[in-house]
Formats: structure tokens, sequence, C-alpha cells
């Protein structure tokens, strides 16, 4: 892969080396169809973007690098990223989203934001896309099963989001409802989670210049497996807090029931915080494994409190972080 070094450090890859094979070969068939001539002119555009968008990436999304809220780490391969997952709506298996999220139709797509805000409104991704300035931010993510990666994700404070629609007195709280379509989500029709997968933060924590509205990743859409079209990235509390592909943000009066916390609540809290002083019940969080950098066997990394997002701690002021994990 080739590597341009910016400016202050960050490893930077260009998008055209990271282009997924299977992207790449469909490509190589739409250029034959037009060297044999059987799409004209003006088609052109809307067939590449609407092939483009069905792949769930390849299509640019520029942003420019916000280097304040971008971490030094080098860069987990978009080939890792893309390719281990958790979106159990596709299957528990780190592969099965990757396999099976091909059939996620990301476009059309709308978001509706209601509940305790002035004004309630359904935006579309085009919309979401030009609601605010887009920014490449790189944020380690810390999945709560011990492993992390660092990922250069493209989206716009979630605190945007917040500003437009005007929460009232009443908003204490931000639910995050995800898609739950049995037609075109295979690991629907297991029990394992309560659907749609749903999240939750305090507002103060969604309003947070960090808490992220995600749109896409490594200079392109989001690949349906990372949470096309739409997702949050929340870098200083496990993974799972960040929900993919949301359908829905209600803004509400009561602390919202997350599918996490409705599973298992002794093992995942509301909060879920990076803490590596707070052991998950079956399993220490005091390391981790960062994925495509560390050997099978080789040493793992210390696990930083909040994910190393120290900024974030004047939120939690006065709490005791072992009763609210
Ligand atoms: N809708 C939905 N969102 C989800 C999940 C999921 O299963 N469904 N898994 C979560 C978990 S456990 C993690 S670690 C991150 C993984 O994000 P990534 O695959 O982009 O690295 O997504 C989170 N968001
Ligand atoms: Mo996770």
């Amino acid at each position: 892969m080739l590597i341009k070094r910016s400016p202050n450090g960050i490893d930077l890859p260009f998008p055209s080396e990271i282009t997924p094979r299977a992207l790449y070969e469909s490509r190589r068939s739409f250029i034959k169809q037009i060297a044999l001539g059987a799409v004209g002119g003006a088609a052109l555009l809307e067939m590449a973007q609407r092939e483009a968008f069905a792949q769930g990436t390849g299509a640019k999304l520029p942003a420019k690098l916000n280097q304040a809220y971008s971490a030094l780490d080098k860069q987990t391969p978009f080939k890792d990223a893309s390719s281990y997952n958790n979106f159990y709506e596709f299957g528990t298996d780190k592969s099965e989203p990757a396999r099976y999220a091909g059939t996620l139709k990301t476009r059309p797509w709308t978001v509706a934001i209601e509940g305790e805000v002035k004004k309630p409104m359904t935006l579309d991704i085009d919309a979401l896309l030009k609601l605010a300035p887009l920014e490449e931010r790189v944020y380690r993510l810390r999945c709560v099963e011990g492993w992390s990666m660092v990922i250069p994700w493209i989206g716009y404070s979630f605190a945007e989001i917040i500003k437009k629609v005007e929460p009232t007195g009443n908003a204490k709280y931000v639910e995050f409802v995800t898609l739950a379509d049995k037609k075109q989500m295979p690991g629907i029709g297991s029990r394992v989670l309560q659907w749609p997968y749903t999240e939750g933060l305090r507002i103060d924590e969604a309003n947070h210049p960090l808490a992220l509205l995600t749109l896409g990743m490594y200079g392109d859409v989001l690949p349906n497996q990372n949470g096309a079209p739409v997702r949050m990235v929340l870098p200083w509390k496990y993974g799972f807090k960040s929900a993919k592909s949301i359908v829905k943000i209600r803004f509400v009066k009561d602390q919202p029931r997350t599918s996490w916390n409705l599973s298992a609540p002794s093992e995942y809290g509301f909060y879920s915080n990076v803490n590596p002083e707070v052991d998950h019940p079956r399993w220490s969080q005091a390391s981790e494994r960062r994925i495509g950098e560390d050997g099978f066997l080789s040493r793992k990394r210390k696990t930083l409190m909040f994910n190393g997002y120290n900024d974030v701690a004047s939120l939690y002021a006065g709490m005791d972080l072992k009763k609210f994990y």
C-alpha cells in the first residue's frame, strides 16, 4: 500500500489504494460495459454513483483533517477495519458483516429526529452530508472485547445536530435507534440482542465535540459493514456505544434502555466509558490488542482511562465510575 505522509506525521493511505477488491472487480465489468457501448453519456455518472453506493463504499467523501482531534497512532489498515467487525444484525462472527452486509440498502435513507425538541425533523442522507462541514478525525476505537483499531472517520460533531433541532429543557438523554429489517439483515432472526439495536447518551455527553456523527471513513462513504450510511463514533466509550446504521434519534427525559444493557446489565452499563480499572465480570479491561498491528503472541498494550480522551473527564466529575460503569 502506498503511504502518503502528512505534515503532522499521520499516515494517510491513498483512497485509490484501499478500494476493496469486490468494488474494483465490479468497476472492471462496468468499464467493460462502457467499452461495449452498452451505456451512454448522461447515465454514466448516475450509474457509477449507484454502483458505489450499492457497495457501501468507493464514493469519495472529501473532508478536512481535524488535527486537534486526531490520534497520532498508526492507522489500522482499511482491510482490517472493514473485515473484522461487530454488527450483529449481519451475524455474530467478525467476518460475517463484511460477507453479508452487501444486502443493506443505504439509499434512500432517512433519519428521524424527534422527541423533546423544538424542531423535529426527518433528514435524508444528502441533507445530513450537508448539515455541517465534514471533518476527518483519526480516532482510536476500543471494543469491550479487548481489541482496538485506529480509524480515520469522516463526519462532524453530533453537537451540530443538537444545535439544529433545539432540544427542550426536558431533553436529558439522547437515544439512537438503528435499522432492524429482517429482509436486509440476516442476523435479525437471532435472539442474541433485542432489536432494533439501540444505544443512548446523556445529553451533555452527546454534546461533547468528540462525539462524532459519522458518514465515512478512509476518504470514502462508510462501508455497509461499518454502519453505513450513518453511525455514531464515541472514542472514549467501548465500541458498542457507537451505534451503526441509525434511523432514529430521540431526545428524551429518562435514561433510555440500551440493547447491550438489557442483554447483560451486570456486564454492560449505560455509561460504558473505557476504564482499565473496572474489569468486565469475565475478563480484565487493563490491556488491549491493536488489530492489524500485533502478532498473535505479541504483548498487548495498556488500555488508557477514557481510551486516552481525557477531555471528557469533566463530564463525569464527582461520579463514582465503578458504580456508573
Ligand atoms: N447497529 C449496531 N451497531 C453496532 C454494533 C452492532 O452489532 N449493531 N456493534 C458495536 C460494537 S460491539 C462495536 S465494537 C462497533 C464496531 O464498529 P466497527 O465494525 O466499525 O469497528 O460497532 C458497534 N455498533
Ligand atoms: Mo464491541
